[in-house]
């Protein structure tokens, strides 16, 4: 059965076809190598960062045995698949070598092969893409879009599960003047084109989802705006993964900081789900369950007013 989604797109992937009412159908699943996400609940990706200088986490994981029991509780905790970071893209980040990046990536992976849910690799290294691959990840989470040379070919004769993630520069300029005259429309049609630009690649679009990027070359304003009207981003016609979790838009709205902004992050995560989001990306897997199970709860109880 398709989803449908509030406020009627404007083009549409050749397999799909618009509803009668002028809603969107959106892909109901999401395939992501051998396993395929049934988009018809809202699905929860937790956040691993493997990285010592993690904004969130505070390389508080870099060790392999907490990185595995903080992903095996994330999944206790109801997470649909863990997504797995070495490199820092907070704003500011300095840059690191794929080697470095696969050696802090590649031994939490392996020893979660046989997880029963899939595996995300964030990166946007071609190398660890391709290794990531062979040691079973099932997702590649790209902040840069596949846009480095050689990491669409890396993708393509796979079956992994994409997430193609707006990004306005780089994470180490990336906040110094982020610009745009209509941030809602350019990223919407910079996501739309980069799906085209890899559907003509040869990559399947039943494996591609989309993420404006959060505070990835956006001001707070941008990212308000961004949250506002996410139900515009319906149009691209690719799942919508959404990743706000503990980000410092919230702490200039709340003024916490990031390990204080679990209620800020749960509220901005049921906006995005209110606005169509199907995947959710947060540090705060059990918390972020309950919210979204109450939202599903009444979300099914949804009738149009008598007339
Ligand atoms: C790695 N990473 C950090 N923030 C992110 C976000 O908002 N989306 C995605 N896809 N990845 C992110």
């Amino acid at each position: 059965m398709a989803r449908r989604l509030r406020n009627g797109p404007m083009s549409f992937p050749l397999s799909q076809s618009p509803e009668a009412d002028g809603s969107a159908a959106l892909p109901t699943n999401w395939r992501c190598g051998s396993f395929s996400l049934s988009l018809d609940r809202v699905r929860i990706m937790g956040v691993l960062n493997v990285t010592p200088d993690s904004f969130s986490d505070a390389g508080r994981f870099v060790q392999l045995n907490a990185a595995l029991l903080h992903a095996r509780q994330m999944i206790d905790d109801g997470a649909d698949i863990i997504d797995i970071g070495g490199e820092s893209t907070r704003p500011g980040a300095t840059p690191i070598s794929p080697e470095i990046e696969m050696q802090r990536v590649l031994p939490v992976l392996r020893a979660l092969k046989g997880a029963r849910v899939p595996i995300s690799v964030d990166t946007s290294q071609p190398a660890l893409m391709r290794a990531a691959l062979e040691e079973g990840a099932s997702i590649i989470n790209d902040v840069r879009g596949f846009r480095a040379t050689q990491a669409l070919e890396a993708v393509r004769d796979t079956q992994c599960g994409l997430v193609v993630m707006h990004m306005q520069g780089e994470p180490a300029t990336m906040q110094r003047q982020p610009a745009y005259d209509d941030v809602i429309a350019e990223v919407s049609s910079w996501l739309a084109r980069r799906c085209d630009e890899l559907a003509a690649a040869g990559i399947s679009r039943e494996r591609m989802a989309v993420d404006p990027g959060f505070g990835f070359g956006k001001s707070h304003k941008h990212n308000r705006q961004l949250l506002g009207n996410l139900e515009r981003l319906s149009s691209v016609g690719q799942p919508l993964l959404v990743g706000v979790s503990r980000k410092s838009t919230l702490g200039e709205i709340t003024g916490k900081p990031t390990e204080q902004r679990l209620s800020a992050s749960l509220a901005a995560a049921l906006i995005a789900v209110e606005a169509g989001a199907r995947i959710v990306r947060v540090h705060d897997v059990g918390a972020t369950r309950d919210a979204i199970a109450v939202w599903e709860a009444v979300q099914a109880e949804r009738r149009p007013a008598p007339r």
